[in-house]
């Protein structure tokens, strides 16, 4: 186990500084205690390293905002714990120490990527605080940053309405499991899925309940699917459902079972009940499939089919035999019973 002073002293709370975690690592015990104790007062949350191993020891066992580090230390310096820091792709700011007869050490530093240098030995206390509290802001402005980042990624992947993943999501997914169908031979149904006359149901009920329409209709694809398929909205009233390692036929029984399910389901909308149907087109990817759009491509053809011999029904195009007559052959689904019970959304 190595050696590090884990005391962890909690000053008084000053606004803001009282969450920032600070780790000082110097081999002179009156150093750390003077900046300790500076740290302390001025309300951060101080932890102390005897040299940089200690102090590498010290990341791993739990986050830093910022790390203040002597330069020269017996086993590893301030550079190794710089190096050690960026190796470990944390985000913790560095502020080297460093005497003043060490200035290229000091800008060395700087070039690695530390915050700022302090000279030793520290004398303005106040200095000391200033230079931390700047480390500390730089800190949580760049983890504000990346987690904007991170917010923004995930929505530009979201649809707003339904929040299913979007047309975006659907292709680099898709992009993703065409490379498995083409390294390793797996099987994977890509279906699209439109809602029949849904240009009617707004009309009738009003886009406001169209709406509604398209969030149950989200909610019950999620459902009805299994947890390994993935059900994206293409854009208006067209979803994609993606059902990898399944053969044809059984992404076939899938998707009939779900035109099945929603027209055995009237809704009840304010001012009547609808009775909605869908109509799916699947196809299979294959390991010719050049890209993700050339099998969107081809299960766009088979819904086109489907709504064209009817809707509320299942087409399936299998890409070894796109003529006309399979598409009939390969039709899955006839007419759906209702039950008799409006549900509401
Ligand atoms: P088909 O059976 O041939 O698919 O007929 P359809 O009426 O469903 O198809 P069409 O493409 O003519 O109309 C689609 C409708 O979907 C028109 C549009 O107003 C509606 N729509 C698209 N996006 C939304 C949406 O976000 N909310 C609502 N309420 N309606 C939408
Ligand atoms: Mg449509
Ligand atoms: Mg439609």
């Amino acid at each position: 186990m190595e050696q590090v002073e884990q005391e962890v002293v909690t000053g008084v709370a000053v606004e803001g500084r009282g969450m920032v975690r600070v780790l000082v690592v110097d081999d002179s015990p009156v150093v750390r205690t003077i900046l300790s104790s500076c740290l302390k007062q001025a309300g951060y949350h101080v932890t102390q390293a005897v040299d940089g191993q200690a102090g590498l020891v010290a990341l791993d066992a739990e986050p830093f905002d910022v790390v203040i580090t002597n330069l020269h230390m017996p086993r590893l310096g301030g550079l190794g714990v710089l190096e050690g820091i960026k190796r470990r792709g944390l985000a913790t700011e560095v502020v080297v120490l460093t005497g003043s007869d060490d200035m290229d050490a000091a800008v060395g530093a700087l070039r690695l990527g530390a915050h700022d240098y302090l000279l030793k030995p520290p004398k303005r206390l106040e200095e000391i605080v200033l230079t931390i509290e700047r480390a500390a802001e730089k800190k949580r402005l760049r983890d504000e940053n990346s987690r904007l980042i991170r917010e923004l990624k995930l929505l530009s992947r979201a649809d707003f309405l339904t929040g299913l993943p979007n047309r975006r999501s659907l292709e680099e997914a898709l992009g993703r499991e065409l490379d498995r169908v083409r390294r390793y031979g797996a099987s994977l149904g890509v279906a699209m899925l439109d809602l029949d006359h849904f240009k009617s149901v707004n009309d009738r009920f009003g886009h406001q309940a169209g709406d509604d329409v398209l969030r149950w209709l989200a909610r019950t694809a999620a459902d009805a699917f299994r947890q390994s398929d993935s059900v994206f909205r293409f854009g208006g009233e067209e979803f994609a459902v993606l059902l990898p390692a399944v053969s044809i036929d059984g992404a076939g029984d899938a998707c009939r079972r779900f035109v099945e399910r929603v027209a055995a389901t009237p809704l009840r909308l304010d001012g009547g009940t609808l009775e909605l149907t869908c109509s799916i087109g699947l196809t299979a990817a294959q390991p010719s499939d050049a890209s993700a759009a050339s099998v969107i491509a081809r299960a766009d053809r088979a819904l086109y089919e489907a709504k064209a011999l009817g809707r509320n029904r299942v087409v399936s195009i299998q890409p070894q035999a796109v003529s006309r007559v399979s598409f009939q052959a390969a039709l899955e689904a006839g007419q759906a019973k209702r039950a008799q019970r409006p549900v509401p959304l």
